[in-house]
């Protein structure tokens, strides 16, 4: 496809101040490479960001956050707004990862508002929807994801920049991945539905795949038709594995 790839890495809650020296070894190794295809971005705990952005601005690797309220500041005690990302330097916000939404109850309106306050920022929202395995099994994967786009995507994105992240629920983190063929039919259907409320701007809307995506399965997963980069946890955390991951993009 003519869409630059965007390859992010998640590191959920994982990440100490030791872990830059994994950050500054991706950068050597990126530096290495001869044709970078990819975008690339990582969203680390938020006590790393301002760090990792200054080192990423130098190594060409954007930096974001994994969630953010909807609001730009108030009593909201251990929560983190869209500016406090954009002022440590992020480029992007992760909003409804399906863990957000298991572990902390975050509907669709939420999400919805999460990803406005990421755009009215500045920042590039990451917006996640995905299936479970009992919602596959009843052959409602793709009413589900159908429903969460229309619940947690923002008419905002008719102009601003967003990213969609189709993340089956049971691929993240179990090493278990839908076939191609699955891929390819849930991105074009996300396509299309981009297309119907967003006209040609759909087009253009980048769909990430997100779920266990490894070195071994990246270059054909990568290749399928619609899928335009990918959203890396557990593999993002090594350099070695997320560099091999961007240079099959
Ligand atoms: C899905 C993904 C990153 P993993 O959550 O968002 O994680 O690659 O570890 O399955």
């Amino acid at each position: 496809s003519d869409i630059t790839p965007l390859i992010a890495g998640n590191w959920k809650m994982n990440g100490l101040q030791a872990q830059m020296n994994e950050f500054q070894a991706l950068g050597d190794k990126l530096a290495t490479l001869e044709n970078r295809n990819a975008l690339v971005a990582i969203c680390p705990p938020a006590t790393l960001l301002a760090a990792m952005s200054e080192k990423g601005a130098v190594s060409g690797i954007a930096t974001g956050g994994q969630d953010c309220h909807a609001s730009p500041n108030g009593a909201h005690t251990g929560d983190i707004s869209a500016l406090m990302l954009k002022d440590a330097g992020a480029a992007y916000v992760i909003v409804g990862h399906s863990e957000r939404r298991a572990d902390h109850a975050e509907t669709d309106a939420q999400v919805r508002a999460k990803a406005q306050a990421g755009i009215a920022a500045g920042l590039v929202p990451i917006i996640c929807v995905g299936e479970t395995r009992a919602e596959r099994e009843a052959g409602k994967a793709d009413a589900i994801v159908a429903g969460q786009l229309e619940g947690s995507v923002p008419d905002m994105a008719s102009e601003a920049e967003i990213v969609i992240a189709y993340e089956p629920v049971w691929a993240i983190g179990t090493g278990l991945t839908p076939t191609n063929a699955d891929i390819a039919q849930m991105h074009a259907g996300i396509r299309r539905l981009l297309v119907e409320r967003f006209g040609a701007r759909g087009q253009t809307i980048r769909i990430l795949y997100g779920g266990s995506l490894k070195p071994a399965n990246a270059k054909e997963i990568l290749a399928v038709e619609n899928v335009n980069g990918g959203l890396v946890g557990g593999a993002s955390l090594l350099a070695n594995d997320f560099f091999a991951i961007i240079s099959a993009a």
